[in-house]
């Protein structure tokens, strides 16, 4: 159970969180890691490509382009994947696509893959953005709908046919119209007027603020695991005294005959605990939490969950390995703070997107490790996943580093009354099982959030946010829950049902423009109306300003550095008067520029990033760096010991630190020397 130490936590009275998890779907969707008894097979790289332009968009259905090669039915583009298939060719009208496009890969598997009958394999696609149908060798395989989480199906009846070596010949048909029921939602509008618009003339519109970028964007792949196999694993972790708790729920599919067994290893491959059996509760004194970036000397402390089925079958005994990465840690929140392993947690971090140049949102790994050391450098200890799940690699890297992570659900663009119908409502739900199915184990992520400035004023999103709220809950108690607002605190009909309010703002940029002079006061009263109402925890969940890099205007105009720079600053005054009171975390829109749709507000994206699309700081970038390295030595369990890098050789033999208040002169072992290996306490 997810019980903290009692005596100081239950003076404050927080919320506590169990550890039951009771999911609707079916089966498990983990992670697929090697380990003696399984093996993957990447399929990434270039896939046979085409988009249907028909007008009906449905030439590949009834010309059944699945039943035999791609390249027979007419020409192909190379498609690199991962990637969003919009951005990488020239040809304009595959950006704005919308519509049926057709992957096709072939592959040639291993022969035991074929021929050893307790061997089962999976085909896994990370995400197809947003409805899939998948055939292999032109069997109907799967289907999902979903833009930004993985899906799977077990194809070894059609892979163990026989002894010839097997060629596979995968298609996926992906279709990214948004309707007014998918996540997010969106509709087709036909132009009529045949005056100004060709015959059969549509557009898709949608009422989010980024592209709407479509394909394979995530890693697809072939894996193996015995035919009895470990399905899911569900870990949930308290802390007794100084000790660690691990709950374990293992899942497995085979005969009622088996063996289960469980170690805990530490991070130098130590045994510190062992079990057996489908579930039970691991005890290990002396844990080392599970703390986040810059809150502990050691963060993001992992231990790893090796649990092993072994059963006997018609064919022989077979076993199976999955090893967990497990954090320790516990979440809780009380009327003013959000705690974690028991100590208030500020977040001060960014709001990102999956988003880059050429690739769109697929997803790409040195991207994702530039990324994370801009997050360290920057002092960053947090992040949301506005507006989508991300890649699972991005968070397997949030739990290495101990990024804290608000993990959300694509429910971005709910602004018409149709969009809290019965129909959205199960969908939603379904999503955020699949989501916590997904995500439930990652020590880094610390909150659910359903959803994104929905128009939570309707009268008709109160009972569909208490129902989501309340269902994603009964998923996963270990968690809090919340949606980010920009509704009036009044009117809010969701708010009641979530554990921290999280409210995004944008004064001085989207109201009163230019008037910086009045967000301190607009932002004093923002807080107090929803702290009176509530009397939970605040994050100031966006707040921003969109800045041409390069622009410079002193004093500061709107989409110069100098206004963005200002308007952070005048933000975090406001943001410090409550800081440490009931404002528990700020997170800046946004920590990269991004593409958007096409508008007059929207210069070639949106710009409202602190760093450009590219990642190259904006002035905003260093102020943020500065206020977050001083916020975490101000907080962390090492008060007074952080460190933040000021300037540093070229050689790097030593670096320029600054502890607050004193400045140091400090010598690195290693290069490059980063703010992170030098965080803590080397002064
Ligand atoms: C917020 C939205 C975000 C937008 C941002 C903006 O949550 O998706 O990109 O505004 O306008 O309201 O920059």
């Amino acid at each position: 159970m997810v019980r903290g130490p009692a005596g100081a936590w239950a003076a404050l009275g927080p919320l506590l969180w169990g550890c039951a998890l009771a999911l609707a779907l079916p089966g498990g969707m983990l992670y697929p890691r090697e380990s003696p008894s399984r093996e993957r097979k990447s399929l990434d790289g270039l896939w046979s490509f085409r988009a249907d332009f028909s007008d009906n968009r449905r030439r590949g259905f009834e010309e059944q382009w699945y039943r035999r090669p791609l390249r027979e039915s007419g020409p192909t583009l190379d498609m690199p994947v991962p990637s969003s298939f919009n951005d990488i060719g020239q040809d304009w009208r595959l950006r704005h696509f919308v519509g049926w496009v057709w992957y096709e890969r072939e592959v040639t598997l291993p022969e035991r893959w074929t021929q050893d009958l307790r061997t089962r394999v999976v085909l896994r696609i990370g995400s197809a953005h947003s409805y899939a149908i998948v055939w292999v060798n032109g069997v109907d395989t799967l289907e999902h709908e979903g833009g930004y989480l993985p899906f799977e199906a077990d194809i070894s009846s059609l892979v163990q046919v026989g002894p010839l070596p097997v060629h596979l010949r995968i298609t996926i048909a992906i279709n990214n119209t948004l309707t007014p029921s998918t996540l997010p939602p969106g509709a087709i509008r036909y132009m009529t007027d045949t005056s100004k618009y060709p015959k059969g003339y549509f557009v898709q519109n949608t009422d989010f603020d980024f592209f709407n970028y479509a394909g394979l964007q995530r890693a697809v792949l072939l894996y193996t695991t015995p035919t009895s196999y470990i399905d899911d694993i569900t870990v949930t972790t308290g802390v007794q005294q100084d000790s660690g708790l691990v709950n374990y729920q293992v899942s497995v599919k085979c005969g009622s005959q088996f063996k289960l067994e469980v170690r805990l290893l530490n991070a130098e491959n130590k045994v510190v605990a062992e079990g057996t059996g489908t579930q039970g509760q691991l005890k290990v004194p002396g844990a080392n939490l599970w703390w986040p970036y810059l809150m502990h000397e050691r963060p993001a402390y992992l231990y790893s969950l090796e649990v092993r089925l072994t059963a006997p079958t018609s064919v022989g005994p077979v076993s199976d390995v999955y090893t967990l990465p497990v954090g320790i840690r516990t979440v809780a929140v009380t009327e003013s703070q959000f705690l974690i392993n028991g100590k208030p947690f500020y977040f001060h971090g960014v709001n990102k997107h999956e988003d880059a140049d050429i690739r769109g949102k697929g997803f790409d790994w040195p991207l994702l490790v530039k990324d994370f050391n801009l997050l360290l450098w920057l002092g960053a200890n947090a992040f949301r996943t506005s507006h989508y799940p991300y890649a699972e690699e991005v968070l397997q890297m949030c739990d290495r580093y101990g990024i804290v992570v608000i993990d959300e659900c694509p429910a971005v663009g709910l602004v018409l009354p149709q969009h809290f119908s019965n129909t959205s409502m199960n969908h939603h739900m379904r999503v955020m099982e699949e989501l916590v199915r997904r995500d439930k184990n990652h020590p880094a992520v610390v909150m659910w959030s359903v959803a994104n400035e929905p128009a939570s004023y309707l009268e008709s999103a109160g009972y569909y946010f208490k129902m989501v709220i309340t269902h994603t809950k009964a998923l996963d108690p270990s968690r809090p829950v919340t949606f980010v607002t920009n509704a009036n605190y009044a009117a809010d009909k969701g708010a009641p049902y979530v554990d921290v309010i999280c409210v995004n703002s944008y004064y001085s940029w989207y109201h009163d423009y230019g008037h910086l002079e009045l967000i301190q006061l607009q932002l004093g009263t923002q807080f107090e109306n929803w702290y009176k109402t509530y009397h939970k925890p605040i994050i100031q969940s966006e707040y921003g300003a969109e800045t041409i890099i390069g622009f410079h205007q002193d004093p500061p105009l709107m989409f110069s550095e100098e206004y963005q720079r200002a308007l952070l600053e005048q933000y975090h005054l406001g943001l410090d008067q409550k800081r440490g009171k009931y404002v528990v975390g700020e997170l800046v829109w946004n920590f990269a520029d991004f593409m958007t749709n096409q508008s007059p507000q929207r210069m070639l994206g949106n710009k409202k990033g602190i760093f450009t699309r590219q990642r190259q700081p904006k002035t905003a970038a260093f102020l943020l760096r500065e206020r977050y390295w001083k916020i975490a030595n101000e907080t962390s369990q090492q008060h007074g010991k952080y460190v933040h890098l000021l300037s540093r050789t070229e050689k790097a033999e030593h670096v320029e630190l600054r502890s607050y208040p004193t400045t140091h002169r400090l010598y690195c072992y290693e290069y490059p020397c980063t703010s992170a290996r030098y965080g803590i306490g080397q002064t």
